[in-house]
This record gives structure tokens, sequence and C-alpha cells, in this order.
């Protein structure tokens, strides 16, 4: 039998891989499956009577009782599997996630799989959620912590019809429930690869999901303000809201419940940066050394010597995988951490 495999071999033929275009910055972004359906109204009320038709209807649909708007817990564990992929894979130079979304830049140089579309999303993806998977357990063990930012507003809007977990044992009994994965319910993520030719592509598209955090977050957050402290339906909060501006937003969180959108936490704000810790140079050191537009890069990988290829790999997986929560859309971000760039590991912190 094993000396005929020849006869079925033909089949080779009908694989076709997508081979990405060389000396582009590739990114893989991964994004949760039917999220929203991890996200519960029932832990955040102390009167689910008046909700309790919103509450019905959750129901159907909730499962693990994400805490509304930012559920730090699933934050934290998302970041935690995205510094993982970042241990196992150095090619990757930077990774930028919020929400139930990551995405992970490979240098342009990099030739991990031949640049293989499928090969590079799978890893990527599968990588990631196993981690996830794996993680789960530390961080859905505890009922989310009431420092949630409805909670820590609650006295400065003068109103107290809002959560918490902490004053609702049966929420939190529900919560516990929940910290266990069910196989009906296991959490999975799709994936895609797009390439970016420049530089300044790249940047652009961070800065796109950077923004997108932000626009998401201050919406979700005013959204749930208005439902949760002013006690709107969610059909009446989202006319209410229809047409505003940030400004609009940020007013309306000022002057009706006291909340300054400003002093919100970072990781929700700005979403999460993850990457490896070198020395950051001096912003005006740094603006010397570096053009971020036309950063001189790394020749492709299989230009350079065994040797060389063999340093920088032991460079990156020296350096601290580290996770932060700031702005990367101005230029002060990549002057001051030029090798996310040019892909040459810096000096160790
Ligand atoms: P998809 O991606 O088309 O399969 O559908 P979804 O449901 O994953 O939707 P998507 O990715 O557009 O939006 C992300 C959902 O995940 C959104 O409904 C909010 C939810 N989500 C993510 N992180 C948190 C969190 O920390 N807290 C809460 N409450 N919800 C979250
Ligand atoms: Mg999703
Ligand atoms: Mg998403």
């Amino acid at each position: 039998m094993a000396d005929e495999t020849w006869i079925f071999e033909y089949v080779r033929q009908f694989e076709r891989e997508e081979y990405l275009l060389p000396n582009t910055w590739i990114v893989v972004r991964i994004d949760g499956r039917g999220f929203h359906k991890y996200v519960s109204f029932t832990n955040l009320c102390k009167n689910p009577i008046r909700l309790a038709p919103l509450w019905l209807q959750a129901r159907i649909s909730n499962h693990y009782g994400f805490v509304k708007p930012n559920d730090i817990r699933a934050l934290d564990l998302m970041n935690a599997a995205a510094q993982h992929v970042l241990h196992v894979l150095h090619d990757i130079m930077i990774s930028y996630g919020h929400s139930d979304e990551y995405s992970f830049v490979f240098h342009k140089s990099c030739t991990l799989f031949e640049r293989r579309s499928a090969k590079i999303a799978s890893t990527v993806v599968s990588t990631f959620t196993a981690a996830y998977i794996h993680l789960w357990p530390r961080y859905f063990a505890e009922p989310a912590p009431t420092g949630t930012f409805l909670a820590r507003h609650s006295n400065g809007g003068g109103s107290t019809n809002v959560i918490a977990i902490e004053g609702n044992p049966q929420s939190q009994e529900t919560s516990r429930e929940k910290a266990d994965l069910a196989i009906s319910h296991l959490p999975t993520f799709d994936a895609r690869c797009i390439s970016y030719p420049s530089n300044h592509n790249l940047k652009d598209y961070l800065s796109w999901r950077q923004a997108d955090c932000h626009i998401n977050n201050l919406y979700n957050t005013t959204f749930w303000a208005l439902v949760l402290k002013g006690g709107m339906s969610n059909t009446e909060a989202e006319e209410f809201l229809k047409g505003t501006l940030s400004s609009d937003k940020n007013e309306i969180l000022w002057s009706r419940y006291g909340i300054n959108y400003n002093n919100e936490k970072e990781i929700f704000k700005k979403g999460s940066v993850v990457l490896r810790e070198y020395k950051m140079l001096e912003p005006t050191e740094a603006a010397r050394r570096i053009d971020i537009d036309v950063a001189s890069d790394l020749p492709k990988e299989d230009e350079l010597s065994k040797t060389k290829r063999e340093k920088i790999r032991k460079a990156r997986q020296k350096a601290d995988v580290v996770v932060r929560h700031i702005d990367i859309i101005k230029d002060d971000f990549w002057q001051q951490r030029p090798w996310l760039l040019t892909g040459q590991p810096g000096s160790s912190v």
C-alpha cells in the first residue's frame, strides 16, 4: 500500500497558496467570534426589576457575564494571550488590541513559512486561542472587580442605581458558575493577513485601530451611563446619541453623571500595545537617528548570515515582552522605539 501513494499524490495540485508580497509589513488581525454573546446585563444593576425586559432578553445570549462597558478580566486575558504570541513568534515586532481584537505586525523582512498567508494567519490565531483558553481560569476564577467605571462614579453622579456584583449576591453566584468554559461556548477567533508596503501605511493602520478603540469606548461609556445611571432603554440611549460628537458625549458624561472621561482607565481609552522592551531613545536623539518613513530595514532574513540571524533571534528572546496603554498615533512613539521599524534589537533596559 505504502508504495502506491503516488497514485493519490496528484490531489496536491488542487492546493493553492497565497504568498504575501515581499518586503511588506504583514499584519494579522484576529477577532473574537460572536463575543457579544459573552456580555451580561445581569451583573450591572441592583434593580433588575426595572430592567426586567432587558435582563430576560440578555439571558438568551449572555454566557460568561462580561461586565459593561469594559470587563478588565477579559481585556487582561486578551493581553496575556498576545504576550504569549510574541514570546513564541519572534518575527512579530508589535501588536495592538482592544475589545475582542488584536493585530500582530510581522517585520517586512520576515520570511516565516515563505510568507504563506494561510500558514501565518492560522499559526497566529491558533497560538493566541490556545493561550486564551489555557489562561482563562486565571482571569475568570474571581467575579469581576467592582472598580468598573459605573461603580467608581456612582458617588460622583449622585445616583445609586448602578452595579455592582459586590452588592448583588445573586449576580456573584451567577458569575462564579460561569467561570468555567463550556464546550458549547468555547471562545474562538478568526484571522486575516493584510500586507502594507510602507512604514507610513503601517502607522496609519495602527492609528486607525487605536482611533476605533477611542470612538467605541467613548460611545459605550456614554451609552451605558445613560442606560444604567439614567434609566433609559437601549433604544432610547441609541436614539439620544445619534449624531452626537465626541465633545457632546464628554459633556453628557460630565454634566449628567459627574464623569470626567479623561479619568477613565488608559487601558479602556487607548487599548493595549504589546512589544519587546529595549532602552528608549530620547525624542531629540531619536529624531536625529531615525526618520520613521524611511527607517532603514533589516535585509531580508535569508540574506542575513546564519550567525547574525541567530543573534537577532536570541536578543528578541531575551527582551521583556511588555503591555502598555499609550498613544501610538504620535510620531514620538515610533521615534523613541526605532527597533519597531528597523527590526534591529535595541540595547537592553
Ligand atoms: P463577530 O466578530 O462578527 O463574530 O461578532 P462579535 O459579536 O464578536 O462583534 P464585534 O467583534 O464586532 O464586537 C465585539 C463584541 O465583544 C461587542 O459586542 C462587545 C464585546 N466585548 C468585547 N470586550 C468586551 C468587554 O470587555 N466587555 C463587554 N461588556 N463586552 C466586550
Ligand atoms: Mg468579534
Ligand atoms: Mg471585534
